[in-house]
């Protein structure tokens, strides 16, 4: 079968897109994998390896000024060996995370994403507070969130209904499923989301079975899989790339490497919408500016202990409010350093231009 745009996830909205930022005369692709500068490019005429112009290079002003895995591209040069791209084009969606060791600064995972598939492991990384902090991002990104619990052969059939329930009621707004990519156990269902044109993005931790649930949709052994052992080796993950791969009933999925740290960038609403029931509680605080913390009248704590309300709930949301508004307060720090080294290199030309013509 030939490829064509639509099986890429191209659209109405992108065709529109399109002919509004005068993109016409350039070729159009889908950036599927990054190795550094160079991007792999699939586009109709088949797959490229391109680079950026020196202009788009130039005029970046961060990493997300560069092409990401998931971005759609003009191109040109697709009749040769390489290609190269001229602009991107607005993405309607972006999913990011706070870089790691890099604090106040954001780090695209992929672009133009309908939905994440969060992988958790039942075995040994379970944790619905880390789901919480997928599930944010996710709100922020404006990716429908998707739970897929993995490895569910490796428990009894009585735990694995435990921690559905578990699950189901602290995630009130997410689909939740439970699969084996051992015996494929829940395929069927969850291949019910799996629309054609539409892309998923996987997340989770290293070691979930990311990247074997893309082996076992796709049908071919596309990523490398595999258990990294021994504490030497602790940070490693299987997949060192992101990509983006096809399937044959139409899905688009992007393969990440596992993370280790789920930090959360600028989260807009994500919180919000994460804890939704600590929201709707509030309204019924005394205080307008109710922390929930110790507050007399505070609706929110009456209902942790009215047990209407688990506390890990709260307390995991106290947690991630915290890192929000550090978080926070480094982007402005950040920003205010770039004003004042912005200005002292301003002075310096104009002293060095002033210098030149003594
Ligand atoms: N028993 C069992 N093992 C699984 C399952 N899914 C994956 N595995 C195994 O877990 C190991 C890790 O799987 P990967 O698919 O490489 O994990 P990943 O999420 O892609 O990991 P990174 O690429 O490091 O992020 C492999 O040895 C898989 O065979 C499952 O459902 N059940
Ligand atoms: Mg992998
Ligand atoms: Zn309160």
């Amino acid at each position: 079968m030939k490829l064509n745009l639509s099986h890429l996830g191209y659209n109405h909205r992108l065709a529109q897109t399109r002919i509004e930022n005068n993109l016409t005369e350039f070729e159009i692709g889908r950036v599927i994998a990054q190795h550094k500068e160079r991007y792999v490019v699939k586009t109709e005429a088949g797959d490229f390896e391109a680079e950026v112009t020196g202009s788009l290079r130039f005029s970046a002003e961060t990493r997300a000024d560069f092409p990401a895995v998931g971005d759609w591209v003009a191109l040109t040069g697709c009749d040769g060996d390489f290609a190269v791209i001229h602009q991107i084009y607005p993405r309607f969606s972006t999913i990011s995370r706070q870089a790691v060791g890099q604090f106040g600064k954001s780090q695209i995972i992929a672009t133009n994403i309908d939905y994440a598939l969060i992988l958790q492991a039942v075995d040994r990384d379970f944790s619905v507070n880390r789901l919480e902090r997928y599930l944010t991002i996710c709100h922020t990104s404006k990716v429908s969130p998707v739970i897929v619990l993995t490895k569910t052969d490796l428990i009894s059939e009585s735990l694995r209904a435990e921690i559905l329930e578990k699950v189901q009621q602290r995630v009130k707004d997410a689909p939740v499923f439970a699969i084996s990519n051992e015996t494929r156990h829940g395929y069927d269902a969850l291949c019910q989301v799996i629309k054609p044109g539409k892309t998923f993005c996987l997340l989770g931790s290293s070691g979930v079975g990311k990247s074997t649930l893309v082996n076992n949709l796709s049908g071919r052994n596309v990523m490398r899989t595999g258990v990294i052992s021994g504490s030497s080796n602790r940070g490693r993950h299987i997949t060192s790339h992101r990509e983006l791969i096809l399937l044959e009933n139409g899905g688009i999925l992007i393969d990440n490497p596992g993370m280790r740290e789920v930090g959360i960038a600028d989260t807009d609403n994500g919180l919000e919408t994460t804890f939704d029931s600590i929201f709707t509680l509030a309204e019924n605080c005394k205080f307008k500016d109710c922390t929930h913390t110790r507050e007399m009248g505070c609706a929110v704590l009456t209902a942790v202990e009215s047990g209407s309300l688990d506390s890990g709930v709260l307390d995991n949301y106290h947690k991630m409010l915290k890192e929000k508004s550090v978080f926070e307060t480094s982007v402005r720090e950040k920003r205010k350093q770039a004003k004042i080294f912005g200005k002292i290199q301003k002075d310096y030309q104009k002293k060095d231009f002033k210098g030149r013509r003594h």
